[in-house]
């Protein structure tokens, strides 16, 4: 991999919450480029954008219509052009979002592909015969609930959708869509941008026979996964993908994988099978998840957040490090403290993304410890999938207090509120109404007040980055995790030649005690989020609530 991928610290956009230009309520283009500054002041290399296409944005743009136009609401191409050219000039990478797993039912494609059987699309997406007694093919469900079939009249036929029904699945077994995809990747290439998050990768070949997947307590349909992910010719289509696009530029590659494996995981980053860079891996994503799943009311176990962490750590030739995206809750508020210990353990979070072995990623906000909403009520939320687990919860008899109880902790809406940027109207964002409302802590949390303030989490994440960024051992350094059994603690050591780092991220709301490893070695502090700590590494090591810290050993 080439070096400014492994050296790139990568910060994602999430586009409509970002900043907003025109003052129509929606992030856009232009105001990614009014923050462009800000953006290189942080010290990030590489912007992901969330898809910015044109889009009925039924799943908020994750349903596109043309790959190729951009949708008026975010602005125009020339904007597009404008913002490339000018990250570019900043030293700032442009990645964008390839969603390729579906298209928006509003596509050219699709649109074509229903009318009939025997029509040059019929074939470009996933249809089947109903069942005999006309119901769907097979009992998976979709991600976003409901059945993951849907009935077309015209072709008497049902066709697949993983996510919502106005997303229906791409058949990448028609070679003719994967030379359609491939010339609109190239497009993208040729405009300059620097690589893809390719989105649900991991779900793009489909079993040629489906069958019914098991259905488990709590849950009408089987899981939306099912005999899908990692299918039979994945590996061979990307490498397909990397042979005619990828291996022609100079491009970074960051697929997401969800419901795939170490073992599985390994076969997409290794260098030697020529696929992708890197993956977004889902297990550690798992750890709170309860007895309906994702929306639930359990907190996580520090030790299977270290054991899901340590396998990827051990086991991939290379990472991408993330706690948070536009599909989670707040990172502070999940595993942290969004309260008393907010700014510590926002910024002991970010030590562990950062110092890890992969590519850094921070969302949006992260950078100032923006928290979870309190939602009162769901029809503040915003995100299909937040109303279709509330009905479902409805369905099942949960008191409509758990259930909202639920929903709040894990909605995606979390993540989607506008950018914090100061404590005016709207919090800065906009000086319309936003699309989503902002959180209500706008007043004490936000980037002004963070800029203004040499110990904020924003000032402790440049730190942090600029560690990254020039530290070679931190960069490509080998990786092995310390104090496996440790109640509070995650810990870990990255090793280049004959030198050492250790990094110690407590997640005790208390002081506790550390005993040192390298008893006897002494070494030098390298970063702690707390000004108490001293400059030498002694045997025993007191560490304050969600204290952070990395030393240079020997
Ligand atoms: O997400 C794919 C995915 O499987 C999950 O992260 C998903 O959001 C989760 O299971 C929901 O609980 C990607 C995008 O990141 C997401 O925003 C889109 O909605 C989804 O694909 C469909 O394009
Ligand atoms: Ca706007």
């Amino acid at each position: 991999m080439n070096s400014w991928k492994k050296e790139g610290i990568v910060y994602e956009i999430y586009v409509q919450s970002f900043n907003d230009s025109n003052n129509d309520g929606i992030g856009d283009i232009r105001g990614i480029i009014q923050k462009l500054d800000y953006l290189k002041g942080l010290g990030v290399n590489i912007l992901w954008l969330t898809p910015i296409f044109e889009s009925p944005l039924v799943d908020n743009g994750y349903d596109i219509a043309d790959y190729r136009k951009i949708n008026p609401q975010y602005g125009t191409m020339d904007d597009v052009d404008e913002m490339i050219e000018k990250a570019h000039e900043k030293g700032l990478k442009i990645v964008m979002d390839l969603v390729v797993n579906h298209t928006s039912d509003k596509h050219e494609w699709f649109e074509k592909s229903k009318q009939s059987r025997d029509n040059e699309y019929s074939d470009y997406y996933i249809w089947r015969d109903p069942k005999e007694d006309g119901s769907a093919p097979t009992n998976h469900g979709s991600a976003f609930g409901g059945s993951a079939w849907e009935y077309c009249p015209e072709r008497k036929q049902y066709y697949l959708h993983l996510f919502a029904k106005e997303q229906p699945d791409l058949n990448w077994d028609n070679e003719q869509m994967r030379k359609a995809i491939y010339d609109t990747m190239r497009f993208w290439t040729e405009k300059g941008i620097d690589g893809f998050r390719m989105d649900s990768i991991s779900f793009i070949s489909k079993p040629k026979e489906f069958s019914d997947a098991p259905v488990v307590e709590n849950k009408e349909y089987g899981a939306y996964y099912y005999g899908i992910s990692n299918g039979r010719n994945i590996h061979k289509y990307l490498h397909e993908m990397y042979e005619q696009v990828l291996s022609k530029y100079d491009l970074i590659t960051i697929g997401e994988t969800p419901h795939t494996d170490v073992e599985e995981g390994e076969k997409y980053v290794d260098p030697s099978r020529e696929e992708l860079d890197m993956v977004f891996q889902f297990d550690h994503m798992h750890v709170d998840y309860g007895e309906y799943g994702r929306y639930s009311d359990v907190s996580f176990k520090l030790s299977d957040l270290r054991h899901d962490l340590d396998q990827w750590q051990k086991c991939l030739s290379w990472n991408s490090n993330y706690l948070g995206n536009h599909d989670q809750p707040r990172i502070v508020s999940r595993f942290g403290d969004d309260r008393k210990y907010r700014e510590k353990s926002a910024e002991m979070l970010t030590m562990l993304i950062m110092f890890q072995r992969g590519t850094p990623f921070i969302y949006q906000g992260d950078e100032i410890g923006m928290t979870n909403v309190d939602f009162k009520s769901i029809n503040e939320m915003r995100d299909l999938e937040a109303y279709n687990t509330y009905e479902r919860f409805m369905k099942l008899g949960i008191s409509k207090e758990r259930a909202l109880t639920m929903v709040n902790r894990k909605t995606r809406d979390n993540g989607r509120t506008p950018m914090q940027w100061n404590s005016k109207q709207n919090a800065g964002f906009s000086n319309a109404e936003p699309w989503i409302e902002v959180n209500s802590n706008y007043k004490e949390i936000n980037v002004e007040k963070d800029l203004e303030n040499k110990d904020s989490i924003y000032r402790f994440y440049q730190k942090a980055i600029n560690l990254r960024k020039s530290n070679e051992i931190l960069i490509d350094g080998a990786y092995a995790l310390i104090a496996a059994d440790d109640s509070d603690i995650i810990a870990f050591v990255r090793e280049s030649g004959n030198q050492k780092i250790l990094v110690i991220c407590s997640f005790a709301d208390k002081k506790i005690k550390f005993n040192n490893p390298f008893k006897g070695k002494g070494g030098k502090l390298l970063l702690s989020n707390y000004e108490t700590a001293k400059p030498e590494l002694n045997d025993v090591i007191y560490l304050q609530p969600y204290e952070g810290r990395a030393y240079i050993v020997g």
